[in-house]
């Protein structure tokens, strides 16, 4: 910690690390705090965000009480998919400072004791990567193409797709392409954006090039890894149809696509190179539903974290939490795994809009955050969820999201909760950037929830996230890897943490008897022995 920080909001007891006893390893109930670069700080003007943005904004983050940042990706792309089209896995774009700024904020970051993660996209390279360029060229047949999947077509003159898979944003998973001698001729695959084909992990070089990348970044000082599409890579020999039609956005279990068993070896290969730097953690995107499929993922020699959407997927009902969180520790524990919560990203949206929306939506929102924080294991929080910002009804020519193009306009996409934090001001930009021209419009009622108002006022939402970060770590109820349902009536959730603290939602339409012990938090401010609907409390006990 630097000596000369100054804290912007007072420290209260129970400061971070006062806990008896913190888990080992560090990320086994770390709270990472999810940082989408466009949208948090633009330090340059350009209206888009930027490293030196987040490296500004640090004691934000430090006051929030966060252990980790994850950042969505920020290497060298033409940004089709937000810099999930990778052109170059090796160096920083200049859209958000280059390299210089990198290590700026790296240093930065753990100077405040911040650990850094980054995200990694194995699956896919962007179509401007020298290697798919060079596949191009080599036409049909060409060793190149191997690192890809370029098939012919099928029907008259290969005029139809290799296989009858879908793009996770909409239409055909394969694109035709021009060969080097001006005609019309084989596909090749890509499970999201046209511009972003699919390697080939049967391919020696990938995974090569993969651990070059890996270790890149290791030696550079990056904590971990977020390892997009973890479930992904591997792909079915022969790659048979899907049996029916597969929706935008979304998967099953059985879909050909992904989950299949061989990926599993590519997920000991990356451990055992991170294996050589110790304290690094590697975090998978996991899109898979069933338990014991999912646990595979997380297995000692695989990846260290794995997401689990099962929070964010569920209603808001006690049924639904119940079983989301019941079946979360229990996958997590075929595998003897950490478990891990989300409530939002930038794919899923924004769970104050998800619950209804409003007065509503937030509530229910500050009283998720308290399930969620609650339960043992690592934590994830999506920039602006601790200010309750909601999703962001957008105007059709301000979309970006390939998802809007490529569904025929009819899946608006990801952009409703990718839009600028809002930071001061009474007016867009609200600091996020000195330019009015934002890349995607700011609403102009985020006036009351900039972080500048938020932070001068005790029962906002940045307060109660700071004063609930700061219990989970300082306080001993806290301690223990499990929890204890307790009983409770149809419509609330009630559990007990080894350590001593008792959770309980109310998730029904009257007010919820209190269980025994001092009150420590509630997300809702009238707690007079009974808690009001669509509320949570913290008990020590
Ligand atoms: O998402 C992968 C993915 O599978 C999701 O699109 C998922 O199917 C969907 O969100 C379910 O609602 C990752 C990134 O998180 C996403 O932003 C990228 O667009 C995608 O990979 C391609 O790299």
């Amino acid at each position: 910690m630097p000596a000369q920080r100054s804290e912007p909001w007072p420290m209260g007891p129970g400061s971070p690390r006062a806990r008896a006893r913190r888990p080992e390893p560090w990320w086994s109930d770390a709270v990472f705090y999810q940082v989408y670069p466009r949208s948090f700080a633009d330090s340059n003007g350009d209206g888009v965000g930027d490293l030196d943005g987040i490296t500004g904004r640090l004691r934000y983050l430090e006051a929030l009480g966060v252990d980790a940042i994850w950042i969505n990706p920020v290497t060298v792309s033409p940004m089709a998919d937000h810099g999930y089209d990778v052109a170059n896995p090796r160096d920083i774009d200049p859209l958000f400072g280059g390299m210089s700024a990198f290590d700026r904020l790296i240093a930065a970051a753990h100077r405040r004791g911040i650990k850094v993660t980054m995200d990694v996209v194995p699956n896919h390279t962007s179509s401007a990567h020298p290697w798919f360029q060079a596949a191009l060229i080599d036409g049909p047949g060409g060793a190149a193409r191997d690192r890809y999947f370029f098939r012919d077509g099928r029907g008259t003159g290969g005029a139809l797709p290799p296989n009858n898979w879908e793009s996770v944003f909409g239409g055909p998973a394969w694109t035709r392409v021009v060969e080097p001698d001006g005609t019309l001729g084989q596909w090749y695959l890509h499970l999201f954006d046209t511009e972003q084909p699919d390697l080939n992990w049967d391919h020696p070089e990938v995974f090569d090039d993969f651990e070059k990348t890996l270790r890149f970044w290791l030696e550079r000082g990056v904590d971990g890894f977020r390892i997009d599409v973890a479930h992904g890579m591997a792909k079915p020999p022969g790659l048979p149809d899907a049996r029916g039609a597969t929706g935008v956005l979304r998967h099953t279990d059985d879909d050909p696509r992904f989950n299949r068993p061989q990926v599993h070896a590519i997920h000991r290969d990356i451990r055992a190179v991170v294996d050589d730097y110790p304290g690094a953690v590697t975090i998978g995107e996991v899109w898979v539903r069933d338990n014991a499929r999912w646990a595979e993922y997380v297995r000692p020699d695989e990846l260290h974290l794995g997401f689990n959407f099962r929070l964010a997927r569920a209603e808001f009902s006690a049924t639904a939490i119940h079983d989301a969180v019941h079946n979360s520790l229990r996958a997590a524990a075929l595998a003897g795994a950490t478990p891990t919560w989300t409530l939002a990203n930038h794919d899923v949206g924004r769970e104050v809009t998800r619950y209804g929306g409003g007065e509503l939506g937030l509530r229910r929102a500050r009283a998720m955050a308290m399930v969620m924080l609650g339960l043992p294991g690592a934590v994830f929080l999506y920039n602006g969820q601790e200010l309750g910002l909601p999703d962001v009804d957008l105007p059709d020519e301000v979309l970006q999201d390939p998802t809007w193009k490529r569904s025929g306009y009819t899946e608006r996409g990801r952009d409703r909760c990718r839009v600028p934090i809002p930071w001061s001001g009474e007016g867009p930009p609200f600091g996020f950037s000195t330019s009015a021209e934002t890349w995607l419009p700011m609403p102009a009622d985020w006036a009351g929830l900039t972080v500048e108002k938020q932070r001068a006022d005790g029962g906002s939402t940045l307060s109660f996230f700071r004063r609930a970060l700061q219990l989970r770590s300082g306080r001993a109820e806290f301690d223990g890897d499990d929890i204890e349902w307790l009983t409770a009536p149809r419509t609330a959730v009630i559990f007990r943490r080894p350590g001593g603290l008792v959770c309980a939602l109310n998730a029904g339409k009257r007010p919820l008897a209190l269980p025994d012990g001092e009150l420590i938090l509630a997300s809702t401010a009238s707690v007079d022995g009974q808690l009001p609907p669509d509320s949570a409390a913290w008990l020590a006990t």
